[in-house]
């Protein structure tokens, strides 16, 4: 469990050497540690030049930034150290201040005690940790919108909406208190447009989740069709060894790419053919199928002998289905996408099929928001609780019914403010960098 009332301390810029490098610490003991490394008081918004003695003796010339609670970005007393970017003197400044009352950070530490201090909205923290961690430009408009709040508007609204619902149920309860014939088709109709409401927002958020976090996809299908071939045709180098052996790709090689601005985790993978194999080729193979659960979108890759491929995949995936090597027999009537990626023909017709499996609706998440898995989560299961509550609600148990529309409404809250468990707080703000 993490103790609030330390000052802690940690580098908030990337490990290694460079120009500057840049310390913070923040909590309570901030002005009396400001006091003993300067000789100066703290003050809000100041800046001084201070030379730090260093635990070995070694003076570093520093520049002291200052802010006072609250306005800082934890909301504590914060001091923010520029030294010169060396790792050594970081490490002997970070040393020398923890001798001097306070600890080395959490990572998301100093984001968590923003959060707690009422700075920032948890949806707001986690915009900050992805907008660190965005790896295209489309991402970070993305996030910019979630960090003005239009993610958590969605969420106020739909909170707000279910809970005039749940007050329209339970008085429906107070009201007929021994009924047999209340009429619930205004509050059934009610539940189905809501229904209706939050399905659409999770496909949205589905699609803003999947630009957030990247899309996990596998290039599967038998030995040596070319996926080997697509993946480099795709990353534009050689990441994955060609080879007219079979069987000659068999850890899995991945490599992030950007497909109209949006990130694809490739994987390129052992063939999955029946043909008997040795050994690390099995390994390579069970690599495979493992990665094939994870992946969120699946391109299978086959050739001219292989027409009749058939894999079955885990419930729920998108397909991609790739017909390669069309240089050597003209396209196919098929119903896969003819491509040569020896010859790179047809590639921008498949990048654009990627893009349009993937995402049920490119434009609006393109204009929308950015999202997490721990949102789309919570607000399956609110889903999943309002369409039980539906059937109820169509069953006339209103009772039953009000208990599932309030455990859809404990998930959508959960989106905004976990129940405060240390445990699930510390697993969000894990996830974060050391020093923010
Ligand atoms: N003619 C032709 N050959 C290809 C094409 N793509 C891959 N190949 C060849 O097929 C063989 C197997 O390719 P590779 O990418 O290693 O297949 P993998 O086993 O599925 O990864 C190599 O000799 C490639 O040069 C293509 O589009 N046309
Ligand atoms: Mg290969």
């Amino acid at each position: 469990m993490i103790n609030l009332e330390d000052t802690i301390v940690a580098c908030a810029t990337p490990p290694g050497s460079g120009a500057i490098s840049s310390i913070r610490i923040s909590g309570k003991d901030c002005s009396k540690l400001y006091k003993k490394i300067s000789g100066k008081s703290m003050a809000h918004k100041e800046i001084h030049i201070s030379e730090i003695e260093l635990s070995s003796g070694i003076k570093e010339k520093c520049v002291l930034t200052s802010f006072i609670s609250p306005n800082s970005y934890t909301g504590e007393d914060t001091v923010e150290i520029s030294c010169h970017g060396n790792p050594l003197i970081v490490e002997l400044l970070i040393t020398k201040l923890k001798t001097l009352d306070c600890r080395d950070a959490q990572p998301g530490e100093f984001t968590m005690r923003s959060y707690l201090n009422g700075k920032v909205s948890l949806i707001e923290a986690e915009a900050i940790s992805d907008l660190i961690s965005a790896r295209s430009i489309e991402n970070i408009k993305a996030v910019n919108k979630s960090l003005a709040g239009s993610f958590e508007k969605k969420i106020d609204e739909l909170i707000f909406e279910l809970k005039s619902m749940r007050a329209r149920v339970e008085g429906e309860i107070d009201f007929n208190d021994q009924d047999t014939n209340i009429d619930l088709s205004e509050i059934s109709a009610n539940l189905d447009s809501f229904l209706i409401t939050i399905e659409d927002f999770i496909n949205t958020t589905s699609d803003a989740v999947l630009m957030n976090e990247g899309i996990k996809t596998i290039i599967t299908g038998p030995e040596n069709v070319g996926k080997s071939t697509l993946m480099n045709v795709f990353t534009k180098k050689k990441t994955s060894i060609v080879s007219e052996i079979a069987g000659t790709t068999r850890d899995l090689v991945t490599k992030s790419v950007k497909i109209h601005g949006l990130v694809f985790d490739l994987i390129d993978s052992a063939g999955l053919s029946s043909r008997a194999k040795d050994k690390i080729e099995e390994i390579g193979t069970n690599l495979a199928k493992n990665a094939l659960e994870e992946a969120d979108l699946i391109i299978e890759v086959v050739d001219h002998n292989n027409l009749n491929y058939e894999m079955t995949y885990p419930k729920g995936k998108k397909v991609v289905k790739v017909l390669n090597k069309s240089d050597l027999a003209g396209d196919e009537k098929t119903r896969r996408i003819n491509i040569s990626a020896k010859y790179e023909q047809n590639i921008t017709k498949l990048e654009n099929c990627l893009v349009d499996a993937v995402f049920l609706s490119k434009n609006q998440v393109l204009g929308s928001f950015s999202a997490r898995s721990r949102h789309l989560n919570l607000l399956n299961n609110c889903n999943d609780e309002i369409l039980r509550a539906c059937s109820l609600c169509e069953e006339f148990s209103i009772e039953l019914c009000a208990e599932h529309l309030k455990n859809a409404s404990g998930y959508l809250g959960q989106i905004k403010s976990p129940y405060s468990s240390d445990d699930l707080l510390g697993e969000i703000f894990s996830s974060f960098c050391i020093g923010k």
